[in-house]
């Protein structure tokens, strides 16, 4: 899953892609590098991030799934918490509702995620993208998240969303710390067994430079990004959100051969 961010603040590549030429070129990239999926964002998640409004965020991506939708077939993925924007998305030709809040934003989340049809990824987040690296503190992360997931999941389901359309995302770098996330990452198998398809997205995430204080940059966190995605591969998640494409789409190639060769 290629991630193509139309806002002006996000954490890695804010502002670049913020007109819809730069966008669709953008778009273009990420396919020719192999993208099986785009993920579209209006509103940045990173932390801290101002909320901007829903007919904001709609101007933001709609003009982009549009323009797109009549040159490619690619399917397309709307990263938002707000169910109009899902709903004004999936109208124009969405077909995943990538839910960082995992349908909690607003009450009627549940019934349109429901009515829309649409595939839904249901992500962890302790809080809010505005509270949500102060102090974050679990018992047992793995067992909470594992816990939250299955429990959104059973919300969804509960409202009309069929069991199949689920995807769920351990949430790497939202309300968690350095060893939160190390320890996600060393028990994806964990969410991978409750059964529904797993999103990670653990792309030039804030975690590798703390793991590397030469990649405080976000773009000198590629290396970090792919060891992150293979390991996700090794426990059987079915999808990577990231930002270099090429570079992923070819260690996992790799990681596959020799997987395969065995
Ligand atoms: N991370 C971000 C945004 N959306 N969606 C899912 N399912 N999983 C994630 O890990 C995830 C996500 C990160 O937020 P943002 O600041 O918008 O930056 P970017 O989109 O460049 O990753």
């Amino acid at each position: 899953m290629g991630i193509l961010n139309l806002t002006p603040d996000s954490f890695s590549d804010g502002g670049r892609f913020a007109d819809e030429p730069a966008a669709l070129a953008r778009a273009h990239r990420l396919i020719a590098d192999g993208a099986d999926i785009l993920d579209i964002g209006g509103e940045s998640t990173r932390p801290g991030a101002t909320p901007v409004s829903a007919d904001d965020e709609i101007g933001r991506i709609l003009p982009l799934i549009t323009a797109l939708r009549s040159v490619s077939d690619i399917p397309l993925s709307i990263d938002t918490m707000k169910p109009q924007v899902a709903r004004a998305a999936v109208s124009a030709g969405a077909a995943i509702w990538n839910d960082v809040a995992a349908l909690r934003y607003a009450p009627e989340a549940c019934d349109v995620a429901a009515e829309l049809g649409c595939q839904v990824v249901l992500m962890h987040m302790r809080g809010d993208p505005l509270t949500m690296q102060q102090a974050p503190t679990y018992d047992d992360v793995v067992a909470e998240v594992c816990e939250f997931l299955a429990g959104r999941a059973e919300a969804a389901m509960k409202a009309g969303v069929a069991r199949e359309k689920i995807w769920l995302d351990p949430g790497i770098g939202f309300g968690k710390t350095l060893d939160h996330n190390l320890a996600l990452l060393a028990r994806l198998d964990a969410i991978v067994d409750l059964g529904f398809p797993v999103l990670l997205g653990a792309s030039r995430k804030r975690f590798i430079a703390a793991l590397d204080p030469a990649a405080e940059a976000p773009d000198r966190r590629l290396a970090g990004s792919v060891a992150a995605a293979l390991a996700g591969a090794q426990a059987g998640v079915a999808a990577v959100r990231v930002h270099d494409v090429a570079e992923t789409v070819q260690a996992l190639a790799v990681w596959s051969a020799i997987t395969a060769a065995r």
